[in-house]
């Protein structure tokens, strides 16, 4: 049976079915329709044939009593959704044709979608591939998260500076998701714990519900679909009408505004904490809520409680739902009879932590009188743990510590299974975060290397490679990426090289087009596309990159008649808001970009383009489309990259330090294939011991140094000799993150790297072999290690 006879559908039922959505769920005929029209029409076509798959999956789960996974996540970064059901249940010919038919451009119909950004980075995405793999893989599972109002801030650029603009991705009805009323539960926060017949009993002054919106996640070729289920606050009294007939007409509203404010914004916060009282209460609305919902399922099923392991695995995603334990056994103990022993016994056997930060800063505190204000129930039950815990192992390891509770012990103690997300970087979580806890429990850290799923970033982001794939070795890659390395067997053949860099250069087109259109920036897309692309912060060095060019314009102006590689240098990313020097950083490269850009000396060897709000959408074109991966970060500070597996599965070679996965990517693709340069992870610790490190190294580089004094000469910035103050203070007194003793190296492998573009078969070659050797980074290899090794979980044939 093929995906089409399961989902019963040719061209011409889907035309029915969008010309019925259009008449009847839009109330539109077609002579009216707008684009927004027609892109719901055609969503609603979609969708109906998700559902099959859908409850098809739900069933089996129950019918087999299989386990179910939880990834409680606060983000999912998913993006658009048109083509991602398009491709998974591969009817993208015939979407096509039946809009074509209906006088559409199918196209354009999907470019319409916004962007469901409901994360920041790296975190968010990874949850959106999982859980992606999780239905090609048909394990079953929910994600579990916050329906935000507004997603992702917008980014604009005002002389070169990042402001931002509320995202609203919510203002027009969002049509893939069930609004599910009769799922609410009632989340209480604050008030006082008084005794009942020896039971704690919690009395709350404020209660919001948490009510379900379900969108189907449907797998490759539709063989499974899972839910991601997402948290909406709502009042539990929609309105005051006493206040109303007092005629307080906004005091009316103030139960609604109050409970909406929980799921109003996705903090845009990536890598620092954010001590705010708001976002505490985020993470326990929906993490409550996603428990709550669980159990209910659990005992709705006729299980017992006491068997809730060998039927949930829930994994935290980050420390940000970390309260997940102390709920779970609020609820055990409070509502369910459970000992403390028993009940912190049994969220032990169910939960799963995944670390994804070393950096001191982003591992998350609260103030413990905020949070006993808030909690004061969990906040008890925390001291409990703890106390267990310190009796259990006789460690001097504290989750309440200097006024703080620190969520990541919680996490950690509170797991059966802690994970790093890349080789690396999970060793370095025994050595340095958790030392002392991995000692007390030998063996609970262990390994899983992040993946990406191929059906969006290649298969659907990338057609002409996608066809070249299955021209050379056939279908059955896109669920068994590993298939990749029969491409070895064609490296050196003419004909496939032809292919390949073709495909390469249908993808820079469709990039120029898409700048020139969006931006009236025109690109040289026979110019090496060099391309960075993530969350804007120190320790991505995207500093690094810009000083580099700055020394390579210098260059070239030195010796205009040079065999100069011509590049373009393409940078894509945000800030954080309250991130001053990460602004500044963008803040120079649109300086440093207005500059050159517009040097005639220079002009035909070097470009540099910015793009604001770099998102989802545009990774899916500017990825495709790229030459040089820019992954480099400090070495030990990048806890695995993705964006990093992105690029050299399309066939973009790294210029990187051994810094997360890149160590991993550089194995598999092999080290000839890989532009590697920087200190060590070993040898940055060292490093930072060599006091007075950041200004020996500027000093001894003529390059860095004439750089610096150029920014600080007000090149870049009309004359302002202060605009810069704040990177180039840093850099001399502090560089912590190694810029400056990095830089020379930087530059030379740079220089090494223009060296093998000018040879166009070997450089393809390099290319070629990075699709080749990526197949181990599929996230469906990375779902199937946690479903092996943490949560016991089988995939339903
Ligand atoms: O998680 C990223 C890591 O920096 C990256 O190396 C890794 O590949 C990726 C997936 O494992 N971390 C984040 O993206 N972190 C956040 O976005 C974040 C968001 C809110 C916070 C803290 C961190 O409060």
């Amino acid at each position: 049976m093929t995906v089409h006879d399961k989902i019963a559908l040719t061209a011409d039922d889907l035309q029915g079915d969008i010309s019925r959505h259009l008449k009847l769920s839009i109330g539109k005929d077609a002579s009216h329709a707008s684009l927004h029209d027609w892109r719901m029409a055609l969503s609603l076509a979609l969708r109906d044939r998700v559902v099959e798959p859908w409850f098809a999956s739900t069933r089996k789960t129950y019918d087999g009593k299989h386990k179910r996974v939880y990834y409680l996540s606060m983000e999912f970064l998913i993006g658009r959704l048109i083509e991602d059901v398009t491709i998974n249940l591969q009817v993208e010919d015939m979407a096509v044709e039946a809009m074509k038919a209906l006088g559409q451009d199918y196209y354009e119909v999907v470019k319409e979608e916004p962007d469901a950004a409901l994360g920041n980075g790296g975190l968010g995405r990874l949850a959106a591939c999982f859980m992606d793999s999780l239905a090609t893989l048909a394990i079953p599972a929910y994600g579990y998260g916050i329906r935000y109002e507004h997603g992702l801030f917008e980014q604009h650029f005002e002389n070169g500076q990042q402001t931002e603009t509320a995202e609203g991705w919510l203002a027009q009805s969002h049509v893939w998701e069930f609004e599910r009323p009769e799922v609410a539960y009632k989340i209480h926060f604050g008030g006082y714990v008084s005794e009942e017949n020896g039971k704690a009993n919690w009395n709350p002054s404020e209660t919001v519900l948490a009510s379900a919106y379900d969108t189907p996640v449907v797998g490759w070729q539709a063989k499974w679909a899972n839910t991601l289920r997402l948290w909406a606050a709502k009042p539990i009294k929609l309105f005051d009408l006493e206040s109303f007939n007092r005629g307080d007409y906004v005091g009316a509203n103030a139960p609604e505004r109050l409970a909406r404010t929980i799921s109003r914004v996705l903090y845009p916060d990536d890598t620092t904490t954010e001590g705010k009282e708001l976002r505490l209460k985020q993470e326990y609305f929906f993490t409550s809520a996603s428990i709550k919902d669980l159990l209910r399922r659990h005992d709705y099923e006729g299980y017992d409680i006491r068997d809730l392991h060998d039927h949930v695995a829930i994994q935290l995603n980050d420390t940000h739902p970390a309260i997940a334990g102390p709920e779970l056994i609020r609820l055990l103990v409070d509502k369910h009879d459970f000992s403390f022993d028993e009940a912190i016994d049994m969220a032990r056997k169910c939960l799963g932590y995944t670390n994804h930060t070393l950096l001191p800063e982003a591992l998350e505190k609260w103030p413990a009188d905020l949070f006993a204000r808030i909690l004061p129930r969990h906040y008890r039950i925390i001291e409990i743990i703890q106390d267990r815990h310190i009796a259990a192992t006789g460690s001097d390891i504290r989750i309440i510590e200097h006024g703080n509770v620190k969520m990541g012990e919680l996490a950690f103690i509170m797991a059966h299974s802690v994970n790093g997300v890349s080789a690396l970087h999970s060793d370095l979580v025994k050595e340095t975060v958790f030392h002392d806890l991995n000692a007390a429990y030998p063996n609970r850290i262990l390994n899983q290397t992040n993946g990406i799923t191929p059906r969006r970033w290649l298969y659907s982001c990338n057609p002409a490679l996608r066809g070249l794939i299955t021209d050379t070795i056939g279908t059955g890659w896109e669920s068994d990426l590993e298939r990749l390395t029969d491409l070895n067997a064609h490296l050196d053949d003419a004909s496939f090289q032809e292919a390949y860099r073709a495909a390469k250069s249908t993808n820079k087109d469709r990039l120029a087009a898409w700048l020139q259109e969006r931006s009236d920036v025109t690109l040289d897309t026979s110019a090496m596309f060099d391309i960075q692309i993530k969350r804007i912060h120190e320790y991505k060095r995207q500093h690094l990159n810009i000083l580099e060019t700055i020394a390579l314009w210098n260059d070239i102006r030195d010796n205009p008649n040079g065999n100069w590689t011509p590049r373009v240098k393409i940078f894509g990313g945000k800030a954080a808001p309250g991130y001053a020097l990460a602004k500044s950083i963008i803040r120079l490269i649109n300086d440093v970009a207005a500059t050159i850009n517009n040097d005639p000396i220079t002009r035909e060897f070097l470009q540099v383009v910015y793009p604001e709000n770099y998102n989802v959408s545009m990774a899916e074109i500017l990825i495709p489309a790229s030459d040089l991966s820019e992954q480099i970060s400090t070495a030990g500070k990048e806890a695995s990259g993705t964006g990093n597996m992105k690029l050299s599965l399309n066939g973009s070679p790294t210029i990187g330090t051994l810094d997360g996965a890149n160590v991993e990517i550089r194995e598999h693709v092999g080290a000839e294939n890989f532009f590697l340069f920087g200190l060590t992870a070993a040898e940055a610790t060292e490093k930072r011991k060599d006091h007075g490190y950041s200004r020996r190294a500027i000093e001894s580089s003529p390059k860095l140094s004439r750089v610096l004094g150029q920014i600080a000469g007000g090149v870049f910035s009309n004359g302002d000799h202060h605009r810069y103050s704040d990177i180039l203070h840093n850099l001399y007194e502090h560089d912590y993150f190694l810029v400056s003793c990095d830089f020379d190296n930087y530059f030379a492998k740079q220089r090494e790297v223009d060296a093998v573009y000018q040879d166009v078969t070997r450089w393809t070659r390099m290319a070629a072999a990075n699709t080749a050797g990526m197949g181990w980074f599929s996230s469906d290899r990375t779902i199937r290690g946690y479903a092996d090794d943490i949560w016991g979980a089988k995939s339903v044939e």
